[in-house]
């Protein structure tokens, strides 16, 4: 699905307001300065498109943000998330492998609904989605409890949240918008009662650690896999948060009992071996969320990286 699988189109995103706690905007940095960027260009050979350059999308952020509908900071949010699909379109839109660095997970408004645009616009295919999360991050506005955007990305990009004011994702257009039928969750297990009425309602496939322990990993894959069935181009939103806080602590919403640094990154080598991802995210990393002399934060940079690392083909012998 690639016209240049050899380019990546890199999108740094250092954007907190889709939660509230600060810090997780220095990620990207954080992964850059850990010698991801230089890993991925020497060592697997990758050309690398766009800067080096973290955007901080001040510009974009107004001065007064009142909640909407319950969401806290929507106008910023909703801005920042139209910039970033713009990114993400122009690079896959050039048949470029795009790679995201969050950020908190409510830019995958904008990853997922830029490269769902561009490769309808360049293969006539709808992309399908695999969210690896503790979160199932598809609260509607009126369901969450929190306000907190980052727990309702899917919602808006599955059309089941809509708003028809531009100001408030109201940019976000049906070819933006993914399907509840190509969409597959692994590594759940904080989901809400209101999610996981939406989930049953629309019959949403997921697989949460309950199925990793019962399956194994590898059957999880084959499964999720064949779900969204050969052949369909992958986006692969992974939250840093789903491995478990004994690899990943550094991350603003940790759930124990996740998924092993193992299994994370072999989650992604399966995503890489189909040939058909198009885009990856890695959200949630935030280095300040540990204990000053403790080595939390320098631990999850370095899951961070082996995840990004997997997914774009690093085990492949
Ligand atoms: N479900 C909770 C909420 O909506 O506030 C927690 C969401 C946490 C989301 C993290 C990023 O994955
Ligand atoms: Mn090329
Ligand atoms: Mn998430
Ligand atoms: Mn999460």
């Amino acid at each position: 699905f690639l016209s240049h699988p050899e380019e990546l189109g890199i999108v740094a995103v250092g954007f907190s307001g889709g939660q509230c706690k600060p810090g997780v905007d220095a990620a990207p940095s954080a992964l850059i300065e850990s010698g991801l960027l230089t890993q991925l260009r020497e060592e697997l050979g990758y050309k690398l498109h766009g800067d080096d350059t973290v955007h901080l999308y001040t510009d974009l952020v107004p001065a007064s943000d009142p909640p909407f509908r319950n969401m806290k900071n929507p106008r910023a949010v909703s801005l920042v998330t139209k910039r970033i699909a713009e990114q993400t379109y122009a690079h896959a839109k050039e048949g470029r492998l795009v790679l995201t660095l969050g950020g908190d997970h409510s830019i995958a408004i904008g990853t997922i609904g830029g490269t769902a645009k561009a490769i309808r616009e360049r293969l006539g295919r709808d992309i399908a989605v695999i969210w690896v999360d503790a979160h199932a991050d598809i609260n509607t506005p009126e369901t969450s409890g929190s306000g907190n955007i980052h727990g309702m990305p899917v919602s808006f990009l599955t059309g089941l949240a809509r708003e028809e004011n531009e100001e408030f994702f109201g940019w976000l257009k049906e070819d933006n918008l993914i399907s509840t039928k190509k969409l597959v969750y692994i590594g759940l297990r904080d989901v809400d009662a209101g999610e996981k009425r939406i989930l049953r309602e629309h019959g949403i496939k997921a697989f949460s650690m309950f199925d990793i322990d019962r399956h194994g990993i590898g059957r999880v894959m084959e499964m999720a896999l064949g779900h969204i069935g050969n052949d369909t181009p992958i986006h692969l939103s992974f939250d840093v948060d789903a491995l478990d806080p004994m690899w990943a602590p550094s991350t603003g919403t940790p759930v124990r009992g996740g998924l092993t640094l193992r299994e994370g990154d072999y989650i992604c080598e399966c995503v890489h071996e189909t040939g058909s991802l198009v885009a990856v995210d890695l959200v949630e990393v935030n280095p300040s969320l540990a204990s000053p002399n403790d080595l939390g934060a320098h631990e999850t940079v370095r899951a961070g990286c082996s995840i990004v690392r997997c997914a774009l083909g690093e085990s492949l012998l």
